[in-house]
């Protein structure tokens, strides 16, 4: 009754940004992501008597907030049919909580762990469905390499799946640097800013109404390995999701002066025919999309600016699974 899983971030090319429903986290649109090798999440669960789930995070215990890891487990338990519970500890290579889909890759390995060590045996894609109710973005780090998560039409959520588009050596020299600004907790959580977005942005539907051409293209873009398509998507993707979030009351505004400071680098770049574009989730870091040749230029150029921390280098990876050695 103990597994350890691995499951890799995920970034969005075309975002999913607002819920139809809270409880089954069903989107109001679907979305279109690369998993990301080079962020990673690890997860190991145990079953026992314990009287209760322990969750460690990174050497922390777990402090219950708005993503219900224990609702979680037990929604996992009921499926098996067991009443134990569960020792879970996990380790992130990259910042939590900074608008860099930790909570994508901690689910999606916690829904595997879980699920191998209570003995429930589901298909990759009942796997999704289960890993979206506890995260809807981590449903897409199932799979590897480019993903899509189908929006569905059903209330009970059964036909709202992630699916593989390609796989990681579909395009190997793809990459995206994500370009850490600031690792603290961001002032407003993924949950509750798409919450008020579709509650008061007068512009919502607008964006809505735009996403499914984003996601045609995107699919097509990807299976042409056309990098100018996808980074011009994905790029204007972002900034119509931001411009929904800038307009929601009040305001929710994720980026810094270093956020815009990369905008701009990225744009510059382009000038100088370095292909290169942007994208941002909620947070203030911003991850630039590039292909393996224009890596160290671009990487110079972005560690020449002020408000860069440090970068992270990602390419095509896996999707989640489970491995041998185990955390504990
Ligand atoms: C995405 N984001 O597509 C979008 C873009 C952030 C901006 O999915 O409430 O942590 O657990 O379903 O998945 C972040 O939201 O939110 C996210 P819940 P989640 O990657």
């Amino acid at each position: 009754m103990k597994a350890t899983a691995t499951a890799n971030a995920n970034i969005a090319l075309v975002k999913y940004w607002g819920k139809r429903s809270s409880d089954r986290i069903l989107p109001q649109n679907g979305s279109i992501s690369m998993t990301c090798d080079g962020m990673a999440t690890k997860t190991t669960v145990e079953f026992s008597e314990q009287p209760e789930h322990t969750v460690m995070i990174n050497d922390e215990e777990f402090k219950k907030d708005e993503k219900d890891i224990h609702g979680h487990i037990d929604r996992i338990c009921r499926m098996a049919g067991i009443r134990k519970h569960a020792k879970v500890v996990s380790e992130s290579n990259f910042p939590v909580a900074a608008g860099l889909a930790s909570s994508a890759s901690g689910f999606a390995a916690l829904t595997v762990a879980t699920c191998a060590a209570a003995g429930l045996k589901l298909s990759p894609r009942e796997l999704s469905i289960l890993t979206r109710q506890g995260s809807g973005s981590a449903c897409r780090s199932i799979f590897g390499g480019f993903v899509e998560w189908h929006r569905g039409q059903r209330d009970d959520g059964s036909d709202s799946y992630a699916e593989e588009i390609k796989d990681k050596n579909h395009w190997p020299e793809f990459r995206m640097i994500a370009t850490i600004v600031e690792s603290k907790k961001k002032p407003v959580s993924s949950r509750g800013g798409m919450a008020q977005t579709v509650a008061t942005c007068p512009y919502y539907k607008d964006w809505l109404a735009t996403v499914d051409e984003d996601l045609k293209n995107m699919k097509e873009a990807i299976e042409e390995r056309d990098f100018e398509k996808v980074g011009g998507i994905a790029e204007f993707n972002a900034l119509k999701m931001h411009a929904t979030m800038i307009t929601t009351k009040p305001s929710i505004i994720y980026w810094i002066p270093a956020t815009m400071e990369i905008i701009h680098a990225v744009r510059q770049m382009r000038e100088e025919e370095i292909q290169a574009y942007f994208t941002m989730d909620a947070g203030p870091n911003v991850k630039v999309l590039c292909q393996e040749r224009d890596v160290k230029e671009i990487s110079m150029q972005l560690a020449e600016l002020e408000g860069v921390a440090n970068t992270i280098l990602c390419k095509p990876g896996d999707g989640a699974k489970i491995v041998s050695e185990h955390l504990f």
